[in-house]
């Protein structure tokens, strides 16, 4: 039994887990209200998908892993459901890729940004980046503009999960390298990307931090390799077609 009290050979574990990661975010003020109704569409694709992870999927998260090895100052950007879900996991690729992890809100109030901050802090994270918010994401009119000098405004390779994709667009047009986590492959975001990862962010950051692990002693000429071998276009048509032509048990 664990977290929820259930095997974890249980068919619905992944996804009552996830509710109940988001439910308990919503409860301790980390996970905004908006973020159930984002959970339960990201909740429908993955259903189409199978609830799995699929090859293009893997190979994008293979990407990103030798992406985020090869970065200068790589950051993983966390907002509210990103906390709720995947905070140890966070935690656990920070320190696999050496990135700085940054919170960056859409709704943005000092007390969830704190609440994200100790959050994290419980799951082992030192550094917390955004709360200095002494940059800005040029173009960008919200509260996700602010970011920090030091963070994600100095950052060369950033990854940015569950969000939709006018930041992912203005964080291009700074000449950052995106890695984008969303189960739509239809999605502004997942559309930016250099890397779109289709798949459910709670699979998907332990497998990113499982390739990183691997590619560790790998040189750079070999990872950039992997880099340049991955093909967006190709990694978004697979997933919209295992989306639509899924065959459901
Ligand atoms: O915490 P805040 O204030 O920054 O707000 C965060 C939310 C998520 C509420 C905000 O970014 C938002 O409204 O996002 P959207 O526009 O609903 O986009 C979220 C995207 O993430 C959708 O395309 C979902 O399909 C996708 N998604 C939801 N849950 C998951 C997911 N993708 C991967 N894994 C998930 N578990």
């Amino acid at each position: 039994m664990s977290e929820i009290d259930l095997p974890e050979d249980h068919p619905r574990y992944l996804s009552l887990l996830t509710r109940h990661r988001i439910e308990a975010g919503v409860d301790k003020g980390i996970t905004s209200r908006q973020g159930l109704i984002a959970e339960g569409r990201g909740e429908a694709f993955d259903y189409l998908l199978g609830e799995q992870t699929i090859e293009s999927a893997d190979e994008a998260e293979r990407a990103a892993a030798a992406q985020l090895l090869l970065a200068d100052q790589p950051v993983l950007s966390v907002n509210g459901n990103v906390a709720a879900l995947v905070a140890e996991e966070i935690v656990d690729l920070a320190a696999a890729v050496d990135a700085d992890i940054e919170i960056n809100l859409f709704n943005r109030t000092p007390e969830r940004m704190q609440a994200i901050e100790s959050h994290l802090h419980e799951h082992g994270a030192k550094d917390v980046k955004g709360l200095t918010a002494d940059g800005r994401i040029p173009n960008l009119s919200h509260e996700r503009a602010k970011v920090d000098a030091d963070g994600i405004g100095a950052a060369d390779v950033v990854v940015v999960p569950l969000e939709d994709g006018d930041r992912a667009e203005a964080l291009k047009a700074m000449g950052k390298t995106e890695i984008v986590i969303d189960l739509n492959p239809l999605s502004r975001s997942a559309q930016t990307a250099s890397i779109p990862i289709v798949d459910n962010i709670i699979r998907a950051i332990p497998n990113m931090t499982a390739h990183a692990q691997d590619l560790q002693s790998v040189d750079r000429e070999a990872l950039e390799t992997i880099v340049e071998g991955f093909d967006p276009e190709a990694a978004l048509t697979a997933a919209e077609a295992a989306i639509r032509n899924g065959e459901l048990d």
